[in-house]
């Protein structure tokens, strides 16, 4: 064989080599992840995320929105789907109607749509209004309301008066536990009123204003149901300036560092932790069993709790749903 057809050989084997490894690179599945905010809780999901893409081998385009909402949100989603690479976005839609419009176009586009956290139109995706998206993946937040009511009636001896603060009306997950909450404190506690709900637009310091004026024109108010981290720190905070730790029982959603350390201080009685982590990971295996051809993954799946007070606190079993960020 002559040097130059030799050298001609070698080249062709070494392109041949390389060849594979680039295609396997384009066939790389491309995941778009659109949480709500900047919060611990969606930083915790994102560790999922992208703990499950390494572990799938799929590449991951993550925006997080600076502040809570459609007008926020959808312009961030729109570029997204506008790049023209995403297969799959998982998103937590900030409006369970306002966002049914720009998640249709994602999907028009070619981009498998799953939901995690908050749900579009009514959460069914079989029967319901909205059935387009692969799946819902979150907490049964009806359910975690009323959970919290029962601790916080627990917390106060089953009378008095109690407050709620949310974020937003119309966002599946906080409405569902302002809807769990009263259900059960109409239901099952007759001795105790809610004296009122403010949506503080997931903004502590909205939320500090809004607890503290409700303090003011309520001296005798008995708790407080802080249905998110920014609502519940929100909440705490009002309490303890107010120098009422202890004597107004706050009940807190979301398992924050701050939410632990005032369970500690007696001021919260009761965290729900959700499982973020899970959401996460499980929303990118779902795109790849998509991706792969799998028909029968379930439309609905939900996460489950970690119910956190002062006795259990310390249970590894129960302290690792704290929400971890990294500094
Ligand atoms: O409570 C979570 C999430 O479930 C909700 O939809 C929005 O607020 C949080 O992200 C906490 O801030």
């Amino acid at each position: 064989m002559s040097k130059r057809l030799a050298l001609v050989l070698v080249t062709t084997l070494v392109l041949a080599s390389a060849l594979p490894a680039v295609t396997a690179q384009d066939d790389t599945l491309v995941i778009g992840f659109l949480p709500g905010v900047v919060d611990p809780f969606y930083q915790v999901m994102q560790l999922g995320v992208e703990a499950a893409a390494e572990d799938m081998g799929v590449e991951v385009v993550t925006q997080i929105p600076p502040t809570w909402g459609v007008e926020v949100q959808t312009p961030i989603l729109d570029a997204m789907v506008a790049r023209g690479d995403l297969d799959y976005i998982i998103i937590a839609p900030t409006d369970k109607d306002q966002m049914v419009g720009p998640l249709e176009a994602a999907r028009d586009a070619g981009i498998g749509v799953i939901t995690v956290d908050t749900f579009l139109g009514d959460g069914d995706y079989v029967n319901g209004p909205v059935t387009f998206p692969i799946s819902y993946i979150g907490s049964d937040n009806v359910e975690g309301g009323r959970i919290a009511a029962r601790g916080l009636a627990e917390a106060i001896g089953g009378e008095g008066r109690v407050y709620i603060n949310s974020t937003n009306p119309n966002v599946s997950s906080v409405e569902g536990r302002v809807i769990g909450f009263t259900e059960v404190m109409e239901n099952e506690y007759p001795d105790i009123e809610i004296v009122g709900v403010d949506f503080n637009l997931d903004d502590m310091n909205t939320a500090v204003s809004q607890t503290a004026a409700v303090l003011e024109r309520v001296p005798d108010l008995a708790g407080v149901f802080g249905t998110n981290v920014f609502s519940a720190q929100g909440a705490g905070t009002a309490v303890i300036n107010a120098g009422l730790g202890g004597e107004v029982q706050v009940v807190a959603y979301d398992a924050t560092q701050f939410a632990i350390e005032q369970l500690r201080e007696g001021v919260i009685s009761l965290v729900l932790a959700q499982k973020p982590f899970d959401m996460g990971y499980m929303a990118v295996q779902f795109a790849v069993a998509d991706a792969a051809g799998v028909t029968s993954l379930p439309r609905r799946v939900q996460t489950g709790f970690a119910i956190i007070n002062i006795d259990n606190v310390d249970d590894p079993e129960v302290a690792r749903f704290i929400y971890q960020v990294p500094e």
